[in-house]
């Protein structure tokens, strides 16, 4: 019997993003909402929003994108992220967004993947975008130069202003409201992720899939009775983001659920830990939304004294493992609760979740999101019905994904008819929450950033003197690091070092996939005879590598 959520149902509007983001009829406001981090005078209203929506929706028609299109941005994140993301996924084309430290070949990877028409880059990487694009021949006229400074672009490709159409043009363009059972067949967002096995891939999210699971986290973050909105209201609330804009822990939070709340939320370009800090108390953030590293350094590090943080009250934490030790730690010490959830790109973002200002000092990642269903399911596909014992979790709910982009085979691999999808990580449950305990997948995870194993094995197999390789994560101080198995070819033996190979790597993927966990030579990499790697045997041996 699969386990329902403890939170009774809550309504969900079967519409488009933006319908219920911006409902008719309804006051929008001219107050701040998107403020940069590093110089707050520059600002995004949601009515200032609502023009540059329009000016973008019509542009692109008028540049004869079709509706569908794939819209891919490269950027580190600023207050005019969230007006693309809207722009594209409102006038129903998709959004896709890479990271910005990817290399030329990764984001030719994505480029091609996701079938993006457009390109918008920032200035500052510009070089990389048009690399990229040449190497899988990528319409370089349909590049253009993305920042919210003017003064950023040159004239090497155009200007993302040129697509816009003018106010007057656009004041009367609506978006479609995608009523009933087309929100949940109009794909609104590509993210990208490895998913159980394989390769990265692009995620079909539909707009009732954003919609429901931007309902479901301001349910279980404000309305649930341990919220306590007397004492927190949502009206006081301010947000600080620098989680990536590509990824759909920052999608979810700083861009939807901000825009639906209204909570000003201040922008840094990327994570620096003393700008956070300074941020923290310049501005009077509440609540953030961290991954695992960011808690390391606020215990860690001496800096986090020297500020007052007194005004931040709740930490949300997920995308990696959290150690109950140091979540209770922070929390004593800066008396403010921390929540974990656990999530992934395939859910649009969350699906369990430790309601609003509960304290919780078990490390659990909380109870199933209203509206959601899972089992733990043993290796023999069993359910476990005892509590504390682990199990893959099954997850079913309005938020599950449609499937991967042209990928059929994966996401049925990965999705029953009935609807579960299987998630690949292993938890237990116990007193109603569940906690993560495993993964039965492929994925490695370094600063709560996807790493693919086989993306690396395959870039291993193109080393000189490389015959097989096995990926795995291992940890180093509560942080999860890539480490190599290698067999080499006879003539390159005692010749290839660890060093080599470690290079080989670190030349051409971006920093967090790199080979931290270092590479140690064996014989052989166990396979089966289909050829799978035998991913126990490798994770054993990494488990004594660690020891010793
Ligand atoms: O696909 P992805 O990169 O997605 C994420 C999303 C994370 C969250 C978490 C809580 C939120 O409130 C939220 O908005 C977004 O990370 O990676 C998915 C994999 O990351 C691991 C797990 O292996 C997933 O399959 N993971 C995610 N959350 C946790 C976690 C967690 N709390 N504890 C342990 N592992």
């Amino acid at each position: 019997m699969p386990r329902k959520s403890p939170h009774p149902d809550i309504d969900i509007p079967h519409c488009s993003l933006l319908s219920y983001l911006f409902p008719s009829g309804e006051p929008v406001s001219s107050n701040p909402l998107w403020l940069d981090a590093l110089e707050p005078s520059k600002s995004l209203s949601p009515a200032e929003v609502l023009i540059w929506i329009r000016r973008l929706a019509v542009g692109f028609n008028k540049l004869g994108i079709p509706e569908g299109s794939t819209i891919m941005l490269m950027t580190p994140n600023h207050i005019y992220v969230p007006v693309i993301y809207l722009a594209t996924v409102g006038s129903k084309r998709r959004f896709t967004g890479v990271n910005p430290v990817f290399t030329p070949e990764e984001v030719a990877y994505q480029l091609k993947a996701s079938k993006a028409t457009v390109f918008l880059v920032h200035p500052s990487i510009l070089e990389k975008g048009l690399e990229a694009a040449r190497r899988v021949n990528f319409p370089l006229d349909r590049i253009y130069q993305f920042s919210d400074n003017e003064s950023d672009i040159g004239s090497t490709a155009k200007d993302w202003k040129s697509i816009l159409a003018s106010e007057e043009e656009s004041s009367q363009w609506s978006w479609d409201p995608l009523l009933g059972d087309t929100s949940s067949k109009t794909v609104a967002v590509i993210n990208f992720s490895s998913g159980t096995t394989g390769l990265p891939k692009g995620t079909c999210i539909s707009h009732r899939n954003l919609v429901a699971n931007a309902v479901q986290s301001i349910f279980i973050r404000f309305y649930t009775p341990e919220a306590d909105s007397a004492t927190n209201p949502v009206n006081r609330e301010r947000g600080l983001s620098f989680l990536p804009l590509y990824h759909a822990y920052s999608q979810l939070w700083t861009i939807n659920i901000s825009c639906k709340l209204g909570i000003p939320t201040y922008i840094m370009p990327r994570f620096n830990f003393e700008e956070f800090l300074r941020s923290v108390e310049a501005y009077g953030i509440t609540s953030i939304q961290v991954v695992p590293p960011v808690l390391i350094m606020l215990s860690k590090r001496e800096e986090s004294s020297k500020y007052n943080l007194q005004s931040l009250k709740h930490i949300m934490c997920g995308a990696a493992p959290l150690s109950r030790e140091l979540q209770n730690e922070i929390s004593t010490r800066f008396g403010m609760t921390i929540a974990q959830g656990w999530g992934m790109t395939e859910v649009v973002c969350v699906g369990l979740m430790v309601p609003g200002f509960l304290h919780d000092d078990t490390g659990s990642v909380g109870p199933l999101l209203p509206n959601c269903e899972a089992m733990l399911v043993d290796e023999d596909g069993n359910e476990v019905l005892e509590e504390g014992k682990p199990g893959e979790v099954w997850f079913r709910g309005p938020q599950v994904m449609l499937g991967y982009l042209d990928n059929e085979e994966a996401t049925k691999a990965c999705k029953t008819t009935d609807g579960w999808f299987k998630t690949g990580d292993i938890a237990t449950f116990s007193k109603g929450m569940f906690t993560i305990v495993d993964r039965n997948k492929e994925l490695i995870k370094v600063n709560g950033l996807q790493v693919a194993p086989a993306e690396l094995e395959a870039l291993l197999l193109q080393c000189d003197g490389v015959s097989d390789a096995a990926v795995v994560g291992i940890n180093i101080n509560d942080e999860e690091r890539p480490r190599a198995y290698v067999s080499v070819q006879p003539h390159a033996k005692g010749k290839l070092t660890e060093d080599d190979i470690v290079k080989f790597v670190g030349d051409r993927v971006a920093k967090h996939k790199r080979l931290t966990g270092g590479v140690s030579f064996v014989d052989e990499v166990p396979r089966l005879a289909s050829g799978k790697i035998v991913r126990k045997a490798v994770k054993e041996w990494a488990k004594q590598d660690i020891e010793r």
